[in-house]
């Protein structure tokens, strides 16, 4: 027998659980305005601390704090703080409307609705986010992306511009820098740094955005995304969105809790940020700077943005099971739509009554574009796409053994 301890694996656990409160200091937060800000051309090298500290700007009374600070005018924070409300809004429609069976599935971004509509304030037309599920806010944040045409690809009915072929929610708007979402987890990585790349080999002058959670960074798409952005110095915003869970799995799972996600882009010689995703001020700052060095040839940009997941993974978890049930209310980073009501409300630019009403506004133009798309039929009614059009689109001239499926299946 060797006189030496039997080995041991260690597995993390959460630091709360049903009935027991969660100890957020596994979070290690710094206070508003006290990370450097390095300048836009900095090396990866040089944000190696700002890969374990956290840029924030609004503090706890709103004011906005430091470096980091954005030069940003009151009315665009009005629509980034409408914007907010809206994706919250449609969200809890959309809920509604899956328990009354009229769609399969549904996810919302409850608590995150700051990291999506600041970073599309932040990005250009005609850059290209790779999104997650949880990006809706991306959408929602545009004037130009239509609500009726949102939900009937929820619903999978007769309007459906994505024709029943995606799982509800997994949306595709090109023209709004929208791609489309895969449910494979991960792919967004590697297919954003390879559109990045495709941007600078045509001489173009876009970018690219992708989009991933904290548990999806297991995946091996994630460290070899990582690899090509590094070494071919691509055009490409990599956000991780670290909301604490993948549906019951905690973060820590996934590699969070001896070092942060951020540390993971350091460590591939990429500039890193971890940044409040909670805080909308902060968000547009560091999207603006990452977005400005993969602009200027500068690189790429790994951005972990530290926010919770405040509600289910999916219409289809319980996550009383896994964690106690007032998480969210007991994060330090609070609610990104009272953060940023409260720093408008401080320049004596907004008040509880304008929320009050921009909300009953919201919610009657949601219910409206529910209506509309209601009328081109349901899960519930199963009024969906023809079975026609599952031939269509996949080849540019069809094959003579679909069209012979087609006139055997009569359609
Ligand atoms: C490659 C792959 N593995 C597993 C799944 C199943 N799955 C869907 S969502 C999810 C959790 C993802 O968690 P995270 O990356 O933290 O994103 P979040 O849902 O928190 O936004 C899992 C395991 C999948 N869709 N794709
Ligand atoms: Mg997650």
């Amino acid at each position: 027998m060797s006189s030496n301890a039997p080995l041991r694996l260690h597995v993390p656990e959460p630091t709360g659980r049903p009935g027991h409160e969660t100890d957020f200091s596994y979070l290690h937060l710094s206070a508003a305005g006290t990370v450097r800000r390095p300048r836009v051309d900095a090396t990866p090298a040089d944000t190696s601390d700002l890969a374990y500290t956290l840029v924030r700007v609004l503090d706890e009374g709103g004011v906005p704090r430091g470096p980091w600070a954005p030069n940003i005018d009151a009315d665009t924070l009005r629509r980034g703080l409408r914007a907010m409300i809206k994706t919250r809004v449609f969200d809890a429609r959309m809920l509604i409307a899956q328990r009354q069976k009229k769609m399969s599935f549904y996810m919302q971004c409850l608590g995150e609705e700051a990291i999506a509509t600041a970073h599309s304030l932040a990005i250009e037309d005609g850059d290209m986010c790779f999104p997650t599920y949880r990006q809706q806010g991306l959408l929602l944040a545009r004037d130009d992306v239509s609500m009726v045409d949102m939900i009937c690809q929820l619903l999978s009915n007769e309007h459906d511009p994505l024709k029943g072929r995606q799982l509800p929610v997994m949306y595709s708007v090109k023209r709004a820098g929208f791609f489309s979402i895969s449910g494979n987890l991960a792919t967004q990585f590697i297919q954003a740094v390879g559109w990045g790349m495709a941007s600078a080999i045509k001489g173009d002058t876009k970018i690219a955005s992708a989009w991933i959670g904290d548990g999806a960074t297991a995946e091996a798409d994630f460290h070899t995304a990582l690899t090509f952005a590094h070494v071919y110095r691509a055009p490409v915003i990599l956000n991780v969105v670290n909301n604490q869970w993948a549906i019951s799995t905690f973060q820590a799972i996934a590699g969070g809790e001896a070092t942060t996600f951020a540390a993971r882009g350091v460590g591939c010689g990429i500039a890193s940020l971890r940044v409040d995703g909670n805080d909308f001020l902060a968000v547009y700052a560091a999207s603006r700077w990452a977005a400005e060095r993969a602009r200027s040839n500068l690189g790429p940009t790994l951005i972990e943005w530290v926010t919770y997941r405040a509600g289910p993974h999916s219409t289809s978890d319980d996550p009383s099971k896994y964690r106690p049930a007032d998480d969210w209310k007991r994060f330090p980073l609070g609610d990104p739509i009272a953060r940023l009501a409260q720093h408008l409300k401080g320049l004596g630019k907004w008040s509880d009554e304008e929320q009050e009403a921009v909300k009953k506004e919201l919610e009657a133009e949601v219910s409206a574009a529910f209506k509309e798309a209601e009328q081109y039929g349901t899960l519930a009614d199963g009024r969906g796409p023809s079975a026609a059009a599952m031939f269509d689109d996949v080849y540019k001239d069809m094959p003579p053994h679909l069209r012979e499926q087609r006139q055997q299946a009569g359609v």
